[in-house]
């Protein structure tokens, strides 16, 4: 396993309750567990990534796995000794001991949640096409029809009807965020599942290009965030 120390300890450290252990695959700046790296990064939290080869992951024991997290999936973080699991819901604890990234009222916490939701629907779909979880483990697909399939249907499909959403919202149409002016943890989960559409060579930014104005501008707006930026021009950041 790879442990490096990210940034250095800062008031958003003791608003969290001190500096994280992150636990994810070594993936590059890709995965369910990248959404959280990139929350630290905007929120100037200090972390030590520690990242498992696929090979070190897939050969744990089912105990050993259950140990750090019932469902034996990453990401899970340790913090001082309190243990988070499922991403979302790391990102929307983390939110709120911050008391920022997460809406104020219920209406924006609730529009926040509908687009994690349908994010992660297209997240999970991705993941299906792409990669195998079998007893081995997760490693890619050896057969790419199920990618294709979701390149060509299952992929638009969601773009599109997130793009709708967000069009309709009057939260989106303040924009460039899901709720507005305000970033918050929804955007980089959406951000993400575009971002990894891309590496893996989907045909998505043509896609926000031609149908998807408010994704694509919703995109952009992440990565002009200052820290999301120099993020992406850093050593830290691996495609
Ligand atoms: N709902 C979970 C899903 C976690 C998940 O499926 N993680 C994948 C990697 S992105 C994994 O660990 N797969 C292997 C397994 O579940 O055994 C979350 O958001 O944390």
């Amino acid at each position: 396993m790879k442990s490096t120390t990210i940034g250095t300890p800062s008031a958003a450290n003791e608003a969290i309750g001190g500096v994280p252990q992150f636990y994810y695959y070594d993936f590059a700046s890709k995965g369910r567990g990248e959404v959280i790296r990139l929350f630290f990064e905007d929120a100037g939290i200090s972390f030590v990534d520690n990242r498992f080869s696929f090979d070190e992951y897939n050969n744990k024991t089912v105990e050993e796995r259950a140990a750090v997290n019932p469902a034996g999936s990453l990401p899970y973080i340790d913090l001082n000794g309190k243990l988070l699991t499922q991403s979302y819901p790391i990102l929307r604890y983390l939110a709120r001991q911050l008391g920022k990234y997460d809406g104020k009222t219920s209406e924006e916490k609730y529009f926040a949640d509908v687009i994690c939701d349908q994010a992660l629907d297209w997240r999970t779909r991705f993941v299906d096409g792409a990669f195998a979880t079998t007893k081995e483990g997760l490693n890619p697909a050896n057969d790419s029809s199920a990618f294709d399939h979701h390149k060509d249907y299952l992929m638009p499909k969601y773009v599109r009807g997130i793009e709708k959403h967000l069009a309709e919202s009057p939260f989106t149409k303040a924009g460039p965020f899901v709720l507005g002016a305000e970033i918050s943890y929804a955007d980089f989960v959406l951000y993400q599942i575009y971002h990894d559409e891309r590496e893996l060579g989907g045909p998505v930014t043509e896609l926000l290009e031609k149908e998807a104005p408010t994704l694509k501008k919703l995109v952009e707006a992440v990565e002009a965030r200052p820290r999301i930026a120099e993020y992406f021009k850093s050593d830290r950041y691996f495609g």
